[in-house]
């Protein structure tokens, strides 16, 4: 058992910072990584061996490469690209981005019915420019990166294979009921960077989705209903006030929340809506909280640094303590607040026994 030796007291410094940045990030990459074993996360495609004899490459199209290696793949990022090439029917793997490509037609993909990935981000697609049915022989479809656009609204006929759909850094503020309809395979969903201010409960058919980033965009309301499956969902920098009493425990699976940076304040939730023993990390620093809201012992990382706290309550954590009943947290971030640093009652360690930063 490991025993609670130092109560860190510091007052805004820097050295805490680079600490909260380490623990915060390692903590969700690895558990992000760990749900997504099942697919190789980020890069580029791996080699890939095909049974069939190496099909011809003369089809390329000049403005791009098409190493024979790799016969799959359409290599014509940054390339100060216009207009999109011609996307020949062997490729799978299509990566167009970091051009200028404002706008797709109708009709761009029909061809390559067997691209898995898509590469569009970086470019300055305009969602009047994009057809609404450029995806619509696209059945093996399963990570679309459109991020860094100029997309105003969520792109018609998404395909339902997708795993992965990466729409950050746009302009999205429309979000239809619809847009991401029988979105079944759905695990990653990222729409952070955006000006989305509701969402409805079109969250609802993503059946498999894990990782919901809704970062940065003007949400006053949380999504109504999320699916079952979510494990992390990130809301920082938003204008949201209140949680409904039961919001977090309708989601079983989910362990990483975040909504620092926004308007919370103790009157907008009930002492039970953070008490789920689901969660592992919520982060609620940079809100206008005046008490520490009661979490679950099972809780291990809690953030709470620029709120207005006063006062040090033991009984946010543990309702009772002994050699069994005792809080899991390991990382407590209580700085930038207004407790006294006299404040810390005497039977913090025993409670807080599994702690190893206490930031104050
Ligand atoms: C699709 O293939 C046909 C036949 O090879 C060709 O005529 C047409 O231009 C292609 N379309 C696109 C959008 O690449
Ligand atoms: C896309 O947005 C960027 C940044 O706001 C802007 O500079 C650029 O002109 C826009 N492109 C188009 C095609 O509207
Ligand atoms: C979803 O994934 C499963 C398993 O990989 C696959 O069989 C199914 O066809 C996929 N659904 C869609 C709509 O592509
Ligand atoms: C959290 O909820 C559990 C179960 O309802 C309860 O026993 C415990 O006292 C609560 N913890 C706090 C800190 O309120
Ligand atoms: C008050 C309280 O939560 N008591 C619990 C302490 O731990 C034992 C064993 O896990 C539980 O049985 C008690 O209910």
């Amino acid at each position: 058992m490991k025993l609670l030796s130092i109560l860190l007291i510091v007052f805004l410094c820097d050295v805490s910072w680079s600490q909260y940045e380490y623990d915060y990030d390692s903590n969700w990459w690895f558990s992000y990584i760990r749900s997504q074993q099942q697919y190789s996360y980020g890069g580029g495609p791996s080699y890939e061996y095909d049974p069939d004899p190496p099909p011809s490459v003369s089809d390329c199209p000049q403005e791009c490469e098409c190493p024979p290696s790799f016969p799959t793949a359409l290599y014509c990022d940054g390339r100060n690209l216009k207009f999109l090439p011609y996307v020949p029917s062997r490729v799978k793997y299509a990566y167009f981005q970091n051009n200028q490509i404002t706008g797709i037609p109708d009709g761009a993909f029909d061809n390559a019915t067997g691209l898995v990935w898509l590469a569009l981000h970086g470019n300055q697609l305009l969602s009047d420019k994009v057809g609404r049915k450029i995806f619509s022989k696209l059945r093996v479809l399963e990570r679309l990166y459109m991020q860094n656009n100029n997309l105003t609204r969520i792109p018609s006929g998404l395909p339902r294979s997708l795993r992965e759909l990466y729409l950050q850094s746009n302009q999205i503020s429309r979000f239809p009921a619809n847009a991401l309809e029988g979105l079944e395979n759905l695990t990653a969903l990222d729409l952070h960077k955006n000006q989305i201010n509701e969402v409805g409960s079109s969250l609802r058919g993503l059946k498999s989705l894990v990782h919901l980033d809704l970062s940065n965009n003007q949400l006053r309301k949380l999504p109504d209903t999320l699916p079952d499956s979510l494990e992390q969902m990130y809301l920082e920098y938003n204008y949201l006030s209140t949680v409904p009493a039961e919001y977090f425990k309708t989601y079983p699976k989910l362990q990483y929340v975040r909504i620092s940076h926004n308007r919370l304040t103790n009157e907008g939730f009930q002492d039970t809506t953070f008490n789920t023993t689901s969660l592992v990390e919520l982060d609620l620093s940079y809100n206008q909280l005046h008490r520490i809201p009661p979490v679950n012992t099972n809780l291990q990382h809690l953030y709470l640094q620029g709120n207005q706290i006063a006062e040090f309550s033991v009984k946010s954590f543990c309702t009772y303590v002994d050699i069994t009943n005792f809080s899991r947290l390991q990382v407590l971030r209580l700085d930038g607040n207004e407790i006294p640093s006299n404040a810390i009652p005497p039977d913090t360690p025993l409670c807080l026994r599994n702690a190893d930063i206490i930031n104050m």
